[in-house]
């Protein structure tokens, strides 16, 4: 998919791996970019809005723990505005695995209920154009940091969930895929905490291995958008992109 001319709901747009992506999104002339995060921080935005001027980067106030009956009534909004949306990036997380029900609720049921609202708009049952979910999972999600569990487990579900979306894209018109970030400096793994602390230095050891810059998973981000492939799982690690190969258990047959 040619980035330039579309319009992208980029939900967490104002956290490290957002900020970077967003950046990277508008060095590929998107049209509109609509960032919807919990917190406004205006500095970010502008930092942001200066890389390419010509793209329009508008920002939202939007919290995934919302009701979904609140997140279709912006979404409407959204679509009232700007008629055609060709991309949902959701990328809400956090890492603290002493939150278990804030976990959930961030991290998998608040991008669960941001794809329900937005199927109003564009499932092809309802006459919808069709469109394309980007989730951000994580490598956690392939194969956990068990010393976080929870946090492991909802990104396993943002996979899983989303596996299941590319499969009904043949029913709804809606292409889906994940990208999964291997470990990326930014704020959410300098510190955090493990369950019932069973590892209490483990943002410490995590971190004497290599990781990623922003920069770096950025451009892969940007790639993987671009490339729009239904039922991608990609591994973005150590500045690289790469196809996952799922392996098969079983199969439901139907
Ligand atoms: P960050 O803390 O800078 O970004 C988190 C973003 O989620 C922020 O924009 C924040 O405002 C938003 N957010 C949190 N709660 C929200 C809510 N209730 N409603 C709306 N927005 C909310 O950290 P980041 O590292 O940039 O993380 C961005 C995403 O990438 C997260 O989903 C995170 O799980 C995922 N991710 C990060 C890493 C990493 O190493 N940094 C990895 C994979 C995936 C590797 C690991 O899994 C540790």
């Amino acid at each position: 998919m040619g980035l330039a001319n579309k319009t992208i709901i980029f939900v967490a747009g104002l956290g490290c791996i957002g900020k970077d992506t967003c950046k990277a999104l508008l060095k590929r002339n998107v049209k509109n970019l609509v960032i919807l995060d919990r917190l406004d921080k205006p500095e970010i935005l502008s930092e942001i809005k200066k890389v390419n001027p010509k793209s329009n980067v508008t920002f939202q106030p939007y919290d995934v723990m919302a009701p979904l009956s609140e997140s279709c009534k912006q979404l409407a909004k959204i679509f009232a505005e700007y008629k055609k949306v060709d991309v949902l990036v959701n990328g809400a997380g956090i890492l603290d695995d002493h939150e278990i029900e804030k976990t959930i609720a961030i991290n998998f049921t608040g991008l669960v209920n941001t794809t329900t609202a937005i199927m109003n708009f564009w499932d092809i049952r309802n006459g919808g154009p069709g469109g394309t979910v980007c989730n951000i999972g994580s490598v956690t999600g392939f194969n956990a940091i068990y010393q976080v569990p929870v946090y492991s487990a909802s990104k396993a579900a943002v996979v899983s969930f989303t596996q299941s979306l590319a499969k009904l894209s043949k029913i709804t018109g809606v292409k889906a895929y994940t990208v999964n970030p291997g470990i990326t400096a930014t704020s959410l793994v300098q510190s955090f905490n493990s369950w019932l602390d069973v590892e209490p230095c483990v943002a410490q050891k995590l971190l004497e291995h290599p990781t990623q810059t922003t920069e770096q998973c950025a451009e892969s981000f940007a790639k993987a958008i671009e490339c729009d492939e239904n039922g991608a799982l990609w591994k973005m690690d150590l500045g690289t992109l790469e196809p996952v190969k799922w392996t098969i258990h079983w199969d439901s047959h139907i």
